[in-house]
Order: structure tokens, then C-alpha cells, then sequence
């Protein structure tokens, strides 16, 4: 029997369902695994002196998980590095950020070798292997290096840059190479699937025939795989006790007054700084708004090894302290941010208890929160999901309210549009937005991306002679 293994940089299946910090994601995974009774592959967290490839085999919630440890100069050059420093700022087209050093490129590339070396003895002959994101682009090459022939996926989480963007990279044509070696490369939308297949024609000079690339004798599919939530859990859970009761704290706070809500990891690809002052830019344009609403902002702080993180960390403390000093009244505060993380049902009652959902990313491979909103809402009273153009999900869910987050006006006449919009007109965007989620949901993006690893795109191509040569020959 075929199994799955799934293999991530970091693994993290839900130990109890519904609550604790596990996302979504980490939900359908673990769902997969337990179906195909597979295998979740990838780094423990843990650093130690020196590297020795030993597994640690653990039972989570029913998942098989298999953990390796790396050594602090993997963390710093591959993890911090490459990963983080290079790749995901490049990705978010934020070139000004990103780190070109040797060394982070080195241990990217010594990382996959023992990410491969030590995941390859676990491959059993039919089984289907899915590797994700930016972090193990190579993987599959150093698998194939090792004869494992195994069908092999890769699922990109973050956008695909466009091409001048790739080509700032040192050696941005040796990691695509390597992406050939896998049987399907998934993407979250047509617009990264548009400009990887750009870079794969006008760089590497290969043809993209019906979706499908050929090189060196073997068959890559790319596709868009936009992925999603698990919408109707999410949306029983937005009404059980503990959404409930978050629900109830907000709304008692709010005090009449309408909330924007924004819910982020603290990262500078999420346009915080630019939402901050949009809102602010809607205080100015409507100062009737003033102390009849307010932005609660959640932003969990990540990444805060690498110094952009501290920064952007450092600029939004400064931002709305200045806007609160500047705005606020004895008893109104603009702006209630928070840096702590909530539980996953808690947040549930949160979402459901703003009027206003405001998603505005400078570039995101798909953002989970668009979707998370929509499906916590009451269909009786929804709010109104505004969101960036510049979030892959915008592909999907044309009825928000589709704003350039780069511009504060458009934005602040978007959410001045959100808080006065009627009912009926409410409850008609929400319910094609609710379509669109519960349809496009994270097994429907699973069972896709699966079904296309599992078939063969096409039969190998022909090698023997055409008849009429080869009758010659047999002559
Ligand atoms: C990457 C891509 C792509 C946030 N705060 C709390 C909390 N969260 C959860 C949200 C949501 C998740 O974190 C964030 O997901 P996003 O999709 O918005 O963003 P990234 O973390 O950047 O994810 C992104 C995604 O991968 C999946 O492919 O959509 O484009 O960048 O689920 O709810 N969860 C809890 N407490 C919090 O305080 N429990």
C-alpha cells in the first residue's frame, strides 16, 4: 500500500483538536496522514553539537511524526538564513531585505543533503512523498541523487517571484533546476503559476506543454493549488463555548462602538505599518468615525532571531503609540494592539465579533485569515471582509472589498464603505465569499494536489523507433 509522507521544516500536527495554536494547515496534514497512515518528516526545533541523522519516531494525535535535530550553524545559515533571510523576503518582493551570503546558501544546500540522507531510508517502494515550501526547494534532487524514484510534490506556500526579482539571486538558476526533479510543483495561485512558468521559459529556455515541462527525460506538472481552510469546523467552532464567551468579552468592550479586527504574525509581508496608517487616514477623512470605532490589531510575534523582524516590531510599537497619543480620548483608545497569541477557538469568537475584517498584505502566497474571517461570521449579521490585491486568496474572493494596500486613501474609503455598508448587500457578499470558502477548502486543496501526485500526467514518451523505421531495420 501506498503511504504518504509528508515532509516539512517544521512538524507540528495538533495534538487535540480545535483549540491550542495549530493552524489549519497542520489540521489537513495530520488528517491526510492518519488516512494514508503516513509519515510527517522534518526538524525538531532542537539543535545539537554535532549532527548525527538520528530519528525520533513519536505518536501525535494519531500521526506518525519522524524528527530530526540540526546543528546551531543549520538553525543560523539554513533556518534564519537562506530560508528567512533570502528566500522569503526575495519571495515577498522585498529585494531590499534580502541577505545574499554564501554561507546561508551553503548550509541550505547541506541541510536538504541530510534532510535527504536521513528521510531516504524511510521511503517504501509505492510511497507518494509531499514536501513543502521554501524551505527544502532541493530536496527532491537530493532524494533523486540517492535513487529514490518514488513520485514526488512540492507545494509552494508563498508567492513566486517575477522574474527580474529571481534573477537577483545568486545561483537562481540552480535552485530552479533542481525543482525539476520533482512530478508536480503545486502553487497557490495562477499568478505565481504564471511567473515560474515565465522564469522556466525565458530563463531556462524549456517549453511548458499543457501544463507539463519535460527535461532531462522526466515529466514535471506545475498547477495552482490555492489552498484553504477547514471551513466548516472553523465555522462550527466560531459558535461553540469558548468562541462564545471571547465573542461575549469583545463585544461587551466594544461598547456600541464597531471593530476592525486584523490577526497576523508579525511580519513585515503583512502590511501592518500601512494599515495603521490607512486607519489613521479614515480618522482623517471621517472624523465623525472618531471614537465610534476602533482597530483591534493581534500580531504574534515570529522570526525575532532575524533583525527585520525586530525592526518592523520596533516601527509598529512606534506607529500606534503615535496614533493613540494623537487620537485617543479619555475613554476611547483608536487602536488596541496586541502582541500575544490566543487560542485557535478564542480567536474564532473574535473574528465573529468584528464588523470589520482587515487583511492587508504588500504580497502573501494566499493569507488564512481572509478565509478564517469569513467562515467565524454570523450569517445573520456578517461583517465585511476588506482585503489586499496583493493576497493570493484576493484570486478567489472577488466579493470582499479588493483594495491596493499601498495606497491609505483607497483603503480608508474602503473601510469607510465596509462599517456603513446595509445589511442585504452585507449578508450577498458573504454568502458567495461563504461558498467560495466551504467549496475550496483545505481537504478539497489535499485531495487535489494528491490526485495529481498519484497520476501520471502523461504515458513516457515513446522511445522505439516510428514503424516505418523501424520496419526498415527489422528488414
Ligand atoms: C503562510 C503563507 C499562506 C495567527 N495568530 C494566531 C493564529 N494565527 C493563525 C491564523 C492563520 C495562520 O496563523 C496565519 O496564516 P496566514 O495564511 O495568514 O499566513 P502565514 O503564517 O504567513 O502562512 C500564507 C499559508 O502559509 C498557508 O499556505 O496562506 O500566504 O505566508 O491560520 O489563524 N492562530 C492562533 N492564535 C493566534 O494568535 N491559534
Amino acid at each position: 500500500m501506498s503511504r504518504l509522507i509528508v515532509v516539512s521544516n517544521r512538524v507540528n500536527p495538533p495534538a487535540d483538536a480545535g483549540v491550542g495554536t495549530a493552524g489549519g494547515l497542520a489540521m489537513a496534514l495530520a488528517a491526510a496522514l492518519r488516512e494514508y497512515s503516513g509519515v510527517w518528516f522534518g526538524w525538531s526545533g532542537e539543535t545539537v553539537e554535532t549532527f548525527s541523522g538520528q530519528i525520533s519516531m513519536q505518536k501525535v494525535g494519531g500521526v506518525t511524526v519522524a524528527l530530526v535535530d540540526l546543528e546551531e550553524q543549520d538553525r543560523e545559515e539554513y533556518y534564519d538564513g537562506y530560508a528567512n533571510k533570502t528566500l522569503w523576503p526575495l519571495f515577498h518582493s522585498r529585494t531590499d531585505l534580502a541577505a545574499f551570503e554564501r554561507s546561508f546558501g551553503e548550509g541550505y544546500e547541506r541541510v536538504n543533503r541530510r534532510f535527504a540522507e536521513t528521510l531516504a531510508p524511510l521511503i517504501g517502494p509505492n510511497d507518494l512523498v509531499w514536501i513543502h515550501d521554501y524551505h527544502l526547494i532541493p530536496l527532491a534532487a537530493e532524494l533523486r541523487r540517492l535513487g529514490v524514484k518514488n513520485r514526488i510534490g512540492f507545494f509552494l506556500h508563498i508567492p513566486w517571484p517575477g522574474r527580474h526579482q529571481m534573477t537577483t539571486l545568486p545561483q537562481h538558476r540552480e535552485l530552479v533546476e533542481t525543482m525539476l526533479a520533482y512530478d508536480v510543483v503545486g502553487f497557490q495561485t495562477n499568478d505565481a503559476l504564471e511567473a515560474f512558468g515565465d522564469y522556466i521559459e525565458r530563463e531556462l529556455e524549456l517549453a511548458i506543454d499543457d501544463g507539463v515541462i519535460t527535461a532531462n527525460g522526466r515529466k514535471t506538472r506545475i498547477g495552482a493549488f490555492p489552498i484553504g481552510i477547514e471551513a466548516q469546523d472553523f465555522a462550527d467552532l466560531a459558535t461553540q463555548d469558548v468562541a462564545r464567551e471571547a465573542f461575549e468579552r469583545v463585544r461587551y468592550s466594544q461598547a456600541g462602538r464597531k471593530m476592525i479586527l486584523g490577526v497576523d504574525r508579525l511580519d513585515y509581508s503583512k502590511g501592518l505599518e500601512e494599515r495603521f496608517l490607512a486607519y489613521e487616514q479614515l480618522l482623517v477623512d471621517h472624523p465623525d468615525w472618531a471614537e465610534h470605532v476602533f482597530l483591534l490589531q493581534i500580531a504574534t510575534p515570529s522570526r525575532d532571531a532575524v533583525q527585520a523582524y525586530q525592526e518592523i516590531r520596533a516601527r509598529l510599537d512606534g506607529v500606534s503609540g503615535r496614533i493613540n497619543g494623537a487620537y485617543a480620548t479619555v475613554d476611547w483608545v483608536p487602536i488596541r494592539y496586541v502582541n500575544r497569541g490566543h487560542r485557535r477557538d478564542e480567536l474564532a469568537g473574535i473574528y465573529r465579533a468584528a464588523q470589520v475584517g482587515l487583511v492587508t498584505p504588500l504580497r502573501d502566497g494566499m493569507n488564512l485569515v481572509a478565509k478564517e474571517y469569513v467562515a467565524a461570521q454570523d450569517p445573520e449579521d456578517p461583517g465585511v471582509l476588506v482585503l489586499s490585491k496583493y493576497a493570493g486568496a484576493a484570486e478567489q474572493m472577488q466579493d470582499a472589498l479588493i483594495i491596493n494596500p499601498f495606497s491609505r486613501e483607497e483603503t480608508s474609503e474602503a473601510l469607510g464603505r465596509a462599517l456603513a455598508m446595509p445589511l442585504k448587500e452585507r449578508i450577498a457578499r458573504w454568502r458567495r465569499l461563504m461558498d467560495g470558502v466551504l467549496a475550496d477548502d483545505v481537504s478539497a486543496w489535499r485531495d487535489r494536489f494528491v490526485a495529481a501526485l498519484r497520476s501520471d500526467p502523461r504515458p513516457a514518451p515513446v522511445l522505439l523507433p516510428p514503424p516505418s523505421e523501424k520496419m526498415a531495420n527489422d528488414g
